[in-house]
């Protein structure tokens, strides 16, 4: 009984990569989409309506990125979870302030290697 039971978890956890690995989750209506290839982000630059902002991630690229909103005085507002590569995440702001923010990746070196854009929020 015990070799079972080991084996139907390791069915189920390998189910459960499975569905995970299937390249993300749908895009959320309303959602901004944000390209991730290496190294760049498409579109660099957004405008959106300040407030709630919902960000869908989707990394067609090699290796894994991630999407983090830096503001003028280059404070962190906000960083995205890791995107594995062909994955698909979306990425909520509840309250985003009037202004004019950097986005960048910040995995070693992407944004020197030009992941990064420009964030209107009015
Ligand atoms: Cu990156």
């Amino acid at each position: 009984m015990r070799t079972l039971a080991v084996a139907l978890m390791a069915a189920f956890a390998f189910a459960l990569l499975a569905a995970c690995g299937g390249g993300g989750v749908a895009q959320p209506a309303g959602s901004i989409k944000v390209s991730m290839s290496d190294y760049k982000f498409d579109p660099s630059t957004i405008s959106t309506p300040s407030g709630k902002v919902v960000f869908y991630l989707v990394n067609g690229g090699t290796v894994s990125h991630d999407l983090v909103i830096r503001d003028g005085s280059g404070n962190r507002v906000k960083a995205s979870e890791l995107v594995s590569a062909g994955d698909s995440i979306v990425f909520t702001v509840d309250s985003l302030a009037a202004g004019t923010y950097t986005i960048f990746c910040d995995q070693q070196g992407h944004e020197a290697l030009g992941m990064k854009g420009t964030l209107t929020a009015t």
